[in-house]
């Protein structure tokens, strides 16, 4: 399944309309300004970036709330075409780095990805689940919501272009590392559908080394299967990746997060990546640059960028 060539697409998603905090937009702008696309290309990729996607068009949609659910219409016009978009570069043998925005967006990336191939799993980083329902979020904000959806546990009219029964994810294709941060209606879920879950507990248990390995034995065992990669930059310590609307102390180090990165590569499966949740607009000049840096270096170690 794998392209012959190396050929990236980069997919920058300037959009906030998942969570409430402004700035998220901006920090794909601030990645590629950073330099990641001649960073891809040192690597020998061959990338295409038609520039940032302009969601112009759905923003000034009439967007009242559905219940608690904050920018429904919004947040599902742009998964849309974030999802035609990704599938479109996948079916053109692209992998495609989608660079976020907040993580809503990932409906959009991992349901472009599963359309193109079905048989793919997830590798979901993050020190939070971003599992709960239209019936337990207590925030409303759809970011929170995003593997709900794709597993077909929330289903609204607005987002019936995602399919539900049967939904294009299903419990034994993702898997999760870095949580922490877990809502009371997100673990009864997990343990409802048997979701693997490797929290930082199970990190400084068995190291990352272990983890990494033990999370693909249970999503691709036999290391034969596409991987979508989801990466959102809170999963990293704060200390680490400081400017992120939803810092949780207590995540994983500068090295733990690469390693991961550096490990799918390895399999060689890595089909779609997605860097998410990097928000300039928080904190200090040097915390936005040390987290911009971070978010480049994250995708050119799962790009394939060794220390050696
Ligand atoms: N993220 N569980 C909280 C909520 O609002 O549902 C936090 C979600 C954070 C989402 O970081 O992508
Ligand atoms: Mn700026
Ligand atoms: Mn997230
Ligand atoms: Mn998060």
């Amino acid at each position: 399944f794998l392209p012959e060539k190396k050929s990236v697409a980069i997919v920058g998603c300037p959009f906030s309309g998942g969570q409430p905090k402004a700035g998220v937009d901006q920090g794909p702008i601030h990645l590629v300004q950073a330099g990641l696309i001649d960073q891809i290309e040192g690597l020998g990729y061959e990338v295409t970036f038609d520039g940032h996607h302009q969601f112009e068009d759905v923003s000034a949609l009439a967007d009242p709330p559905i219940g608690i659910l904050k920018n429904p219409r919004l947040v599902s016009k742009v998964s849309k075409a974030v999802s035609e978009v990704v599938k479109q570069h996948a079916s053109n043998g692209k992998i495609p780095v989608t660079i976020g925005g907040d993580h809503s967006l990932a409906m959009g990336t991992i349901s472009g990805t599963l359309s193109q191939y079905p048989e793919a799993v997830v590798v979901w980083i993050d020190a939070h689940a971003d599992l709960n329902t239209i019936e337990t979020t207590t925030t409303g904000n759809i970011h929170g919501m995003p593997v709900a959806f794709l597993l077909g546990l929330s289903t609204l009219p607005e987002y019936s272009w995602l399919p539900s029964s049967p939904p294009l994810l299903t419990p034994s294709k993702i898997v999760y590392i870095g949580l922490r941060d877990v809502d009371a209606g997100e673990k009864a879920l997990l343990r409802e559908h048997g979701i693997r879950a490797f929290s930082m507990h199970e990190v400084d248990r068995y190291g990352i080394g272990k983890v990494v390995d033990m999370a693909l034995d249970t999503v691709n065992p036999a290391r034969d299967k596409p991987v979508h990669l989801s990466f959102d930059v809170d999963a990293l310590d704060p200390s680490v990746a400081p400017s992120t609307g939803t810092p949780v102390r207590g995540g994983l180090t500068f090295r733990e997060g690469h390693y991961i990165c550096e490990a799918i590569h390895e399999t060689g499966c890595l089909v779609a990546l997605d860097i998410m949740e990097v928000n300039p607009s928080l904190a200090d000049a040097a915390s936005v640059a040390q987290t911009v840096a971070v978010g480049c270096s994250l995708v050119r170690s799962a790009l394939g960028e060794t220390l050696l």
